[in-house]
């Protein structure tokens, strides 16, 4: 990976000569990579570029919580995403795939300038801004912007503090500095209701999901010898509870408390069928190793891939992974 203060120099030299910067975030986005995008474009805007943000989801929807950060009205689908950008951005995806519909028109950009912070990373483009050690994707971009001489403006402030917010834990994993913590006070310092947009984030559940929170700890299993502790939600339970799968990210931050195991999963299907493994350690794995073994990636305590098999065999090859064992790939 190329050094990053080069590349920062890079990007901010391209972007400050480009008129119009098209940005994507990944599919299915979290409050970084839809915060850090938004981010990014709010900013560019201030200078009197034109900006075009999407993701590549079809169906597409804008989560909930989207409308509390500034500029997310203005997101188009990836339908009127441009073709063949001259300057295009990625923000928060760790592969091509993670672009979804988003993956073709990165491929034509002419400039292509890759904005991340997972340790695992395909390190794509024709600039990468990447750094596994930062917070979010959000800190990449005010370094971003400050490597353009520029200043946080205040739409961008709330969509930047939407994605630092969520991705440090709410300032509690072990990514959090001393500057992390400066940049959320320089952040703060700009009006935007804190309090609501974390409510939005964090505590905005339907009645369903909660019964189904009961039905998937009700499943919660234990393999000591593999150092786990998992559960499981299949498509029909959902379709069932009526929850929309995006709803049951934080499913795993329930499961990742049992204080029997280190690492903890939640495996859930997906709407094409598949089964993704989403994975936390408590701080003695490197779950980023597990999940890259299976194709997948993340960060050494947060990672995640979509496994080709079943939910059974899904299950006996991360325990023989984590048992140590061979196993079939
Ligand atoms: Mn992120």
């Amino acid at each position: 990976m190329k050094p990053v203060a080069d590349q920062l120099e890079r990007a901010a030299e391209v972007l400050g000569g480009a008129p119009r910067v098209a940005i994507a975030c990944h599919v299915n986005p979290d409050a970084d990579a839809l915060g850090s995008m938004l981010g990014l474009s709010a900013f560019l805007r201030s200078l009197g570029k034109e900006t075009v943000c999407s993701f590549g989801n079809q169906p597409f929807e804008l989560p909930r919580w989207a409308p509390l950060l500034p500029g997310s009205e203005e997101v188009v689908e990836p339908k009127d995403f441009p073709g063949e950008p001259e300057v295009m951005v990625t923000c928060d995806a760790a592969a091509l795939d993670r672009l979804g519909m988003l993956a073709a028109p990165a491929g034509r950009a002419r400039e292509l300038i890759w904005i991340d912070h997972h340790v695992s990373n395909d390190g794509l483009g024709t600039i990468q801004v990447i750094d596994g050690k930062a917070s979010s994707t959000c800190e990449m971009v005010v370094r971003v912007i400050r490597a353009m001489g520029g200043e946080i403006t205040p739409e961008a402030a709330a969509c930047l503090y939407a994605g630092l917010v969520t991705d440090t834990g709410r300032f509690q994993y072990e990514a959090v500095r001393p500057e992390t913590l400066e940049l959320d006070a320089q952040l703060r310092r700009f009006e935007f209701d804190h309090t609501r947009l974390v409510q939005a984030l964090y505590e905005d559940n339907s009645l369903a999901y909660l019964r189904m929170v009961g039905v998937a700890m009700g499943r919660v299993e234990h393999d000591p010898r593999a150092d786990l502790v998992w559960t499981y939600i299949t498509r029909s339970d959902l379709e069932r509870a009526g929850v929309h799968p995006s709803e049951t990210d934080d499913l795993i931050d329930v499961v990742r408390t049992a204080r029997e195991s280190d690492i903890a999963a939640v495996i859930k299907q997906q709407r094409d069928g598949r089964f993704k493994v989403s994975m936390r350690s408590r701080g003695a794995h490197d779950v980023a190793a597990i999940a890259a073994a299976f194709g997948g990636g993340g960060h050494r305590l947060a990672a995640g891939y979509t496994s080709k098999h079943g939910l059974a065999e899904t299950v006996a090859q991360l325990k023989a992974a984590l048992r140590g064992e061979p196993s079939e790939p």
